[in-house]
């Protein structure tokens, strides 16, 4: 081995990792292959599912280079034919002779590669840099343990915490920031979820714009539940991407069906109803609650009844940040416990 020390290889194989996709089906993985001379005689990283694993990439960059090399993975190469076939095995018939991992592999389909490449009489070290590896993963892994895409509800209200005057008019509560706030976030989500009602009152077009107000190159999915028609004039099929009718009115029926889709991180804009019905299933992870100090003194809350009669039973959610956006406020929290 070179001078370069096993966290040091590990650091750059995070770091391949990173350029991976998220939202995504499967987890962001980097490897790096290094020769016993401590030359680096291949890379790669996982660029989403159904395309070859991190592994692969970089055994078909290192060809005959790679017997006698140490993989530095950042999960544990996987024993299962998915999409792809075993990378265990891809790592014993190239010759590696040595595979440092940081993570396990959370999901159990593919998890058992590390005994796999012992039982090949590939010399295997897992857990070095596990936190971090685990970090660039969390809300992947997440979804695998909870088997169903995160939900991040978002809400706009007024100081007294209404989203609509009296007369039910709502655009606009916060001020143009908050708004641009917003598209950046959407960006960082594979669908945008709202009820048919939201269609109906407001006919948004749930697209990502950016600062400029030109359309972002990639759209999240828009996906709109309820059992009420979707009327084809509807704004939100004027733009490019996706649209997608979830006729059902149970949130865990529709998150099923977005997760069937390959979605992982659902953005949710929806009305009163349709947020209540979300939180009343324990189906929201994150909260973005955007404030304007304002006053409506009547007008619709962000979200229906949700059952809570006393304040002993109330809903308590875990603060994470607080930021001024413009003139208005953000409050993003992520719930405890579901
Ligand atoms: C690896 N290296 O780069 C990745 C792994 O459907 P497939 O074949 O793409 O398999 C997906 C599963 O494989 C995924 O859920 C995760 O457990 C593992 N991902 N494994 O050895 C990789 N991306
Ligand atoms: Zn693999």
């Amino acid at each position: 081995m070179g001078a370069t020390s096993a966290p040091a290889w590990m650091r750059r194989a995070l770091q391949l990792a990173a350029a991976g996709p998220w939202p995504d089906p499967n987890p962001r993985v980097g490897c790096v292959l290094v020769a016993p001379d401590g030359t680096v005689v291949g890379e790669g990283f996982h660029h989403g599912a159904g395309t070859p694993h991190a592994e692969i990439e970089a055994l078909r960059e290192a060809g005959d280079a790679a017997r006698g090399a140490t993989a530095y993975v950042t999960l544990e190469p996987c024993s299962h034919t998915g999409r792809t076939g075993p990378c265990a095995d891809a790592l014993v018939e190239a010759g590696v002779a040595r595979v440092v991992f940081a993570q396990s592999d959370p999901n159990p389909d593919a998890a058992g590669g590390a005994e796999r490449l012992h039982a090949a009489g590939v010399h295997v070290t897992g857990g070095v840099l596990a936190d971090e590896a685990a970090a660039v993963n969390e809300r992947w892994a997440r979804t695998v343990e909870l088997g169903r895409p995160l939900v991040t509800w978002k809400l706009a209200s007024t100081l007294d915490g209404r989203s609509a005057a009296a007369d039910g008019s709502s655009q606009w509560i916060t001020g143009e920031a908050a708004r641009a706030d917003v598209h950046l976030l959407r960006a960082t989500r594979d669908a945008v979820l709202v009820g048919t009602g939201t269609v109906l009152a407001d006919d948004p077009r749930l697209t990502v714009r950016m600062p400029g107000g030109e359309l972002a190159p990639d759209q999240p999915l828009r996906a709109v539940m309820g059992l009420r028609e979707v009327p084809p004039v509807a704004r939100l099929h004027d733009a490019p991407g996706s649209v997608v009718h979830l006729a059902t009115r149970d949130p865990r029926e529709a998150l099923d069906l977005l997760w069937h889709r390959g979605v992982r991180d659902v953005w949710l804009e929806g009305g009163p109803t349709l947020a209540a019905a979300v939180l009343r299933a324990g189906l929201v992870d994150d909260v973005y609650a955007y404030v304007a100090p304002a006053l409506l003194g009547a007008g619709r809350l962000a979200v229906d009844d949700l059952g809570i009669r006393s304040i002993s039973d109330v809903r308590r959610l875990g603060l994470v940040d607080v930021a001024v956006v413009g003139g208005d406020v953000r409050i993003h929290a992520v719930a405890t416990t579901t």
